[in-house]
């Protein structure tokens, strides 16, 4: 069984994995035998990566390379197979959200969400399938959220882009499955990272923030989730443990969608 799980002698390309869900994703990966491409916005972020993942012991290769620059994308997982080689997994994890009332939006950020959190993943999902076609077997998994399925105040642009990525990881299977590519998406629930930070925020009075409280009582889990609960799920579908899901949004949220809440 142990074997249908490894990633031995597979290349993983993970998008904005310097930290958060996409660098626990990466280490896992590299833990199950595979060897780590990363890429990310700057330079700097890059480097801290590559720091990151040498204090867990890991080579990792990391590019820096905006996700919805598809000019930069193309060259980008040209020169990793030049490098590395043939990219055998690709996590679309680089993400933003925008949080505001849908009236007080300006269209241009609505579209600068949609562009990273959906247009990219169809760019760098585009750059690496001719070659998985070639080598007759690839994994893609889409990092997609609870607002896959649910809306919330404040977060239409987002939404709207995690639906879309629900709808282009089915498209995607549905596409390429007779090629042996498998692709797939994971639904986090509420994990802390950077990019929640702001609705976990300890008040001035000391109390937890009311977002916070509110997850916790939506959550049959009672917590939020950490990156690490990630791990295994994303180990899964890349692996060949996953070779007959495809098209599937593997939900790993303590059981929020399961769940009306906690009765007040
Ligand atoms: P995060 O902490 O904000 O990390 C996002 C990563 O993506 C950062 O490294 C960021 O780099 C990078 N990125 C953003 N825009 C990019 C671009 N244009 N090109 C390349 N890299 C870019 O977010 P996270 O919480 O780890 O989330 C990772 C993914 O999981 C996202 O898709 C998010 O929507 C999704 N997700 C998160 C949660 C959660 O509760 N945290 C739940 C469900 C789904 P910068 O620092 O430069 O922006
Ligand atoms: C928000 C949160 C969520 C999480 C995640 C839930 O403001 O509601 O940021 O969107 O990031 O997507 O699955």
């Amino acid at each position: 069984m142990e074997n249908i799980f490894s990633l031995k002698g597979k290349i993983a390309l993970v998008t904005g994995a310097s930290y958060g869900i996409g660098f626990e994703i990466a280490k896992a990966y590299a833990n199950a035998g595979a060897a780590i491409v990363f890429n990310d916005i700057s330079q700097d972020l890059v480097d801290k990566g590559l720091e990151a993942y040498h204090a867990y012991g890991i080579k990792a290769n990391g590019y820096v390379c905006d996700v919805t620059d598809e000019t930069a994308i193309q060259s980008m997982v040209a020169q990793i197979e030049k490098e590395i080689g043939i990219i055998d997994i690709l996590v679309n994890n680089a993400g933003i959200i925008k949080r505001s009332p849908m009236l007080d939006m300006p269209a241009d950020e609505f579209r600068k969400v949609i562009d990273i959190d959906l247009n990219a993943p169809f760019i760098v999902s585009k750059a690496v399938l001719p070659s998985m076609m070639k080598k007759g077997h690839g994994k893609i998994i889409n990092i997609c959220s609870m607002m896959s399925e649910l809306g919330r105040e404040t977060v239409s642009a987002y939404a709207a882009a995690k639906g879309g990525l629900k709808m282009l990881t089915k498209n995607i299977a549905a596409e390429f499955g007779s090629a042996n590519i498998q692709c797939n998406g994971i639904g986090p629930g509420y994990i802390a990272t950077p990019q929640t930070a702001p609705l976990r925020e300890i008040q001035a009075d000391g109390s937890r923030h009311p977002f916070d409280q509110f997850i916790i009582a939506k959550t049959p889990a009672a917590r939020w989730g950490n990156p690490e609960d990630l791990a295994g799920p994303a180990v899964f579908l890349a692996s060949d443990a996953s070779n007959f899901v495809n098209g599937h949004i593997l939900y790993v949220d303590g059981g929020i969608l399961a769940y009306i809440g906690k009765q007040p």
